[in-house]
């Protein structure tokens, strides 16, 4: 048994994320938390709401309430939505937390004692309207590199490019829209990366089995040569920088946020947190995976490294990172702040949460982009989760009961297509674990829809309504070796479709959070079932996707039509 450590991305507080934020990050992950429970390890799935900074604020303002009193209520909403989709958070904390605060100082501490931060003369961005610095989001204007012309003080939302506040061209407050803007003097801290990047890059390097996607973007940051980035922002809200000279000065959030991964797990587990966090009391032999967007990767491969190897303490860092591409709204963005495409609370309105695990996941924008759109949505679930599995469930348990009195029949000799089955299942099976494994979750999910239809295959070679009247025994074979299938089905198909998966185990019994994995030879899994026990009709597994709702849904949320 291994321990893991699990985090996603912390997503933004500033409202209900999109399906895009959540196969970006926290779907992936939970997949991934389901699969090493499953398989008997010590799991910390950890995530929380990233709550500090200017998209905090100024959704706030936007919503007219005190930025404290949003963060709680919109905490609250997230958890929510989280548990609407199943997902299974050991602890899902928030950046805003006392425990937090004390580490974030913590760590600023012992990087100004290591010699790792100065305190610099900034010019930043001032608002004469607002009476204030406009930090990151406080201002937009025009990119100077693709001459967008909304982009934001901090990161241009077209080219995605990083951007410095004062680079814009033609800046304007968002607060007020206010252009009456100038540059002014004031003191910030200084992460002195520069003078970490030969320990980072050796840290990168030892890492040469990361996805090419991560490696790519790390030695990108790392060749640019790592510039000093300021950790402190002139804002009210979000941990105090707490020295002289600093009032009215915060961290920075991208600062404080990655912290919140220890600090989420320390409230979680207040005794027995540092084994999985300090690597001189039991994290040596932690496994730590993060999943995160792409344009988070650089945040997570050198500017959080340096604050963990700036601290001179023995600090986990991750092993593995997990980075996903987009989910675009048919071929455009999503947008929060705009609104467009389908967020995580209407989503469980409209549909069951294993229809969306399961094609967000089976479609992954693991290699590339890929685009949502409701039409191919409702593929997924009427091909896969209606016809393919539904299918192969109904007709078994159907039968079963109609014909067996709805017990796992006794008798009958194991015969060809049930070794071609047992062979097909080895082979399958196998190649669906080592996928989840690697984390290639559209070749594992594309080995688990096969297994389901091997399931369908097989119905349809035994044949047991067939030869129910002229071979009982040969029917009795088929409708037990089938039944025994539903059964691995439901352990196997956990981690994606965990709704699903507990109806499917009720048919047999109780069923748990955590079924176990399927090891050992398909020829047993497939006889494990006792003979003679009596076995449940399912519930509706599945309901189709009418093409009625397809057009009522395009309506509401706005979907482009051809
Ligand atoms: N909240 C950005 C995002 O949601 C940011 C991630 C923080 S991870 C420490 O994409
Ligand atoms: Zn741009």
């Amino acid at each position: 048994m291994s321990r893991i450590l699990i985090t996603s991305a912390l997503p933004y507080i500033n409202g209900i994320k999109h399906l895009g934020n959540l196969v970006g990050s926290m779907l992936p992950a939970d997949v991934y938390a389901r699969f090493q429970r499953a398989k008997g390890h010590d799991v910390a799935y950890i995530c929380a709401t990233d709550e500090h900074g200017t998209p905090a604020e100024l959704a706030a303002k936007k919503a007219g309430v005190p930025v404290a009193d949003y963060c709680a209520e919109q905490h609250d909403i997230q958890a929510e939505a989280g548990r609407g989709f199943g997902l299974s958070f050991d602890h899902f904390g928030r950046s805003s937390s006392p425990t937090n605060h004390d580490l974030t100082q913590h760590f600023a501490n012992q990087l100004i004692r290591n010699g790792f931060v100065d305190e610099r003369m900034d010019r930043q961005v001032y608002s004469i309207a607002d009476e204030r610095f406009l930090p990151d989001r406080y201002v937009e204007g025009t990119c100077p590199n693709c001459k967008f012309e909304k982009a934001r003080g901090d990161q241009c939302d077209n080219c995605g490019k990083l951007l410095d506040p004062v680079d814009l061209i033609d800046p304007y407050s968002a607060i007020s829209g206010s252009r009456d803007i100038e540059v002014r003097e004031t003191k910030h801290l200084y992460l002195l990366q520069s003078k970490l990047a030969d320990e980072v890059r050796a840290w990168v390097d030892s890492h040469a089995d990361w996805p090419q996607l991560t490696k790519s973007i790390a030695y990108k940051w790392l060749d640019e040569g790592l510039r000093d980035r300021s950790i402190t922002r002139d804002l009210q809200w979000g941990v105090p920088v707490g020295r002289e000279g600093f009032d009215g000065k915060v961290f920075y959030v991208w600062f404080d946020a990655p912290i919140e991964y220890i600090a989420a797990t320390k409230e979680w587990d207040p005794e027995g947190w540092q084994r999985w966090w300090k690597t001189d009391e039991g994290a040596d032999d932690t496994r730590y995976i993060q999943f995160m967007g792409k344009d988070n990767v650089a945040f997570h491969t050198v500017s959080f490294p340096c604050t963990l190897i700036g601290s001179r303490e023995p600090w986990k860092k991750v092993d593995t990172l997990k980075t996903l591409n987009w989910l675009n709204w048919y071929g455009g963005k999503f947008s929060t702040s705009e609104g467009r495409g389908i967020f995580m609370d209407t989503a469980l309105e409209i549909s069951s949460p294993d229809n969306w695990r399961w094609y967000l996941m089976s479609n992954a924008p693991e290699s590339d982009d890929t685009s949502f759109t409701l039409e191919s949505f409702a593929g997924a679930v009427n091909k896969d989760l209606a016809d393919v599995l539904g299918n192969l469930v109904n007709r078994v348990t159907r039968f079963a009961g109609s014909r067996f009195d709805g017990m796992v029949p006794d008798g009958g000799e194991w015969g060809e297509a049930e070794e071609t089955l047992a062979a097909e299942l080895d082979r399958r099976i196998k190649a669906y674990t080592d996928y989840l494994e690697a984390i290639e979750f559209r070749k594992a999910f594309a080995e688990l829809r096969g297994i389901w239809v091997a399931g369908n295959e097989y119905l349809q070679t035994a044949a047991p309504w067939a030869a129910f009247k002229t071979d009982p025994a040969k029917a009795a074979v088929g409708v037990r070796t089938a039944l025994n299938l539903v059964k691995i089905i439901a352990a196997l198909s956990a981690p994606v479709i965990p709704f699903t998966s507990a109806k499917l185990q009720a048919i047999f019994g109780d069923p748990v959070e955590t079924p176990a994995w399927p090891t050992g030879a398909a020829k047993d899994l497939l006889d494990t079932l006792p003979r003679g026990t009596a076995f449940n009709q399912p519930e509706v597994l599945v309901s189709k996707i009418e093409p009625e709702q397809i057009e009522e849904w395009a309506e509401r949320f706005g979907a482009p039509r051809d």
